[in-house]
């Protein structure tokens, strides 16, 4: 730790453990992890050599994951690992790819160190199926990326396919599951490869982070949780610091000892968890690379996702899948150079920054993130990712009025705005600051208070208020999934008495008006429908609204929701008002609810 004294580091330990607050599961080691949000995953090995093809064959599976030819497409070992002779060993330089990652604003870099096909990509004592063996003079990727991250401050990370291995006599295959393989030979490979190999890249290399990788859970795989705590075990013995991922096999919940949880490949984040976790996702689809990849996301897109996980308390580690020649598709080079751009402006709201007290999908102009700056100030990070048509951005939700409002690309440039109790609605210059996300800051004086359950004021002027977001229900009705591609949209079912209780925040006594969209299958007017709101009372009786057609000649018949006027009411009062909704069906009858919108007359 060099000079700091030790005070002073403890009390940035704690500042640093201040800004990640919200996540109260976090071990001291995986700080890092957290503040740094944003990393790279390589996929790289021998199957980079195929392409996606065997001997003019395409993969064979249409998930097309390149890095899985050898054993969709049935190739021998010994041809397979001929494909070392397609690599231009010489161009291929570790060092550019870490540029790449520094560029893009990535923290740290995971390289596949061993994939499923059992080759190790550094050179192993351990194994002779290794890259030391098929190149001259010998390589270990390893260390040079080992050597790469340190020299330009990236920590690095290593994936390494224990449970999956296609080399080893005795390693696990899916062909197994009609191949009988014994779990005593399973333990010999387990334990003169993998224990045996981890250990060497523990010992030889400075390694931060270890990336299982088991999508089954252990229970229902050959490999025992004896296995799993022994290659943990090591790890801590070793390298106490290196973080250890959900993959491994032991979810966090089994055991809090595991660092941070990854969700399923390119699985974004659907809600705040109180442990570290991130999403391994794609620019496209393959991990490795594949010469026919043709589902490029959009920089927008990954800016959207990264920030979307953030949002969550969540990370992103963005895979690339060089060619056997070091080379990356334009593509990737492009997303990534180009989100490198974005977070140098905008990383403030990334980096170290976390979910708000606030439902994530509150606002539908985009996500919020914040944190405290160093100047003890609180920020609150609102990503527009589609710059209201009114120039009038609404916050909902927020107790105080935040003492400044700027774009955090011109913090110079103070924004006006409004408050109201519980809604700070900031007035946005004629054009979007960034092409992809433009960033307003909200700082305060201090954290400010979150005021539950309220429902976000819409760009497009109104409230939507549905069944998921009531802030309670009197009834039984359930939940039916969209379907028919969503053009029967997601809705309740409700056969008797429902009644939904929503909170809305009125800034100036108003005129409110009141739609509703569902479905009815009865023949004629039956049950009812009303909203009130404090003594004033809207109703009406439930209306059929038949079956539509979703696309021609496919005998696509579908229920119709339509939308209904309810009416409009004069509000005399502002403030939070409580709106209810009941639903009546007449006795046997059944009703599908889908949304009640209110509209509010804008004040000239
Ligand atoms: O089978 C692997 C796949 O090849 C790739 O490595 C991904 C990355 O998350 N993990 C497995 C599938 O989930």
């Amino acid at each position: 730790m060099n000079q700091l004294p030790k005070y002073l580091f403890l009390f940035f330990a704690f500042v640093i453990h201040l800004r990640v607050n919200a996540q109260t599961q976090l071990t001291e080691r995986a700080e890092w992890f957290v503040e740094d949000r944003f990393g790279m995953f390589i996929h790289w090995g021998l199957y980079s050599g195929a392409e996606g093809f065997w001997k003019g064959e395409k993969l064979r599976y249409d998930n097309d994951y390149a890095e899985w030819i050898q054993y969709r497409n049935r190739i021998p070992k010994d041809e397979y690992l001929q494909l070392a002779g397609r690599f231009d060993w010489e161009a291929i330089d570790v060092e550019e790819w870490v540029l790449l990652a520094k560029e893009a604003g990535m923290k740290y870099v995971t390289l596949t160190a061993k994939h499923h096909d059992g080759f190790a990509l550094w050179d192993s004592k351990v194994s002779t199926y290794d890259v030391g063996q098929v190149t001259q003079p010998k390589r270990d990727i390893v260390k040079e990326l080992n050597e790469a991250c340190k020299k330009h401050g990236l920590k690095m990370g290593l994936y390494y396919s224990h449970w999956i291995d296609w080399e080893h006599e005795y390693g696990w295959s899916h062909r197994n599951e009609i191949e009988p393989l014994s779990p005593k030979n399973y333990d010999q490979y387990w334990q003169e490869k993998v224990i045996p190999q981890v250990r060497e890249l523990l010992t030889n290399y400075e390694v931060d982070l270890f990336w299982f990788d088991m999508w089954v859970n252990h229970p229902n795989t050959i490999v025992s949780k004896e296995q799993l705590l022994q290659l943990k075990n090591m790890i801590r013995e070793i390298r106490p610091n290196c973080l250890v991922n959900s993959r491994l096999g032991l979810s966090i919940e089994e055991d809090p000892d595991v660092d941070f949880r990854t969700l399923g490949d390119n699985q974004l984040g659907n809600e705040k968890l109180d442990y570290p976790w991130q999403t391994p996702a794609t620019v496209a689809h393959s991990w490795g690379f594949h010469a026919q990849e043709n589902e490029w996301k959009s920089t927008t897109t990954l800016l959207r996702n990264l920030v979307g996980n953030v949002a969550l308390n969540g990370n992103m580690m963005l895979n690339i899948g060089p060619r056997a020649n070091g080379e990356l598709p334009y593509e990737i080079e492009q997303r990534l150079k180009q989100m490198g751009d974005w977070l140098k402006q905008n990383g403030e709201a990334i980096y170290g920054a976390g979910a708000f007290d606030l439902p994530s999908d509150l606002h539908d102009w985009g996500a919020i993130t914040a944190k405290e700056t160093e100047e003890g100030k609180y920020r609150i990070y609102a990503h527009v990712f589609n710059w209201p048509l009114s120039k009038h951005l609404p916050i909902t939700g927020i107790q105080q009025k935040p003492s400044r409002v700027f774009l955090l690309e011109n913090e110079r440039a103070l924004l006006p705005f409004v408050y109201h109790e519980f809604e700070t609605i900031i007035q946005l210059p004629e054009e979007a600051m960034n092409p992809y996300i433009s960033v307003v800051v909200l700082e305060y004086d201090q954290k400010p208070t979150a005021q539950q359950k309220l429902v976000a004021k819409s760009v497009y002027g109104g409230y939507s208020l549905t069944p998921w977001n009531a802030y309670k229900f009197y009834g039984t009705a359930t939940t039916e999934k969209a379907e028919n591609f969503g053009s029967v949209p997601k809705h309740v079912k409700i056969k008797e008495k429902q009644q939904y209780f929503w909170k809305v925040n009125i800034s100036q006594p108003t005129t409110l008006s009141f739609t509703t969209s569902y479905s009815c299958q009865e023949k004629k007017p039956t049950g009812s429908l009303k909203v009130k709101v404090n003594n004033h009372e809207l109703s009406g009786s439930l209306q059929p609204t038949g079956k539509t057609v979703g696309e021609p000649k496919q005998d696509w018949v579908i229920d119709q929701f339509l939308q209904f006027s309810l009416g409009s009411m004069q509000l005399n009062q502002k403030g939070v008002v409580e709106i209810e909704l009941e639903i009546e069906p007449a006795e046997g009858q059944e009703l599908d609810f889908q949304w009640l919108w209110i509209n509010q007359k804008e004040s000239k």
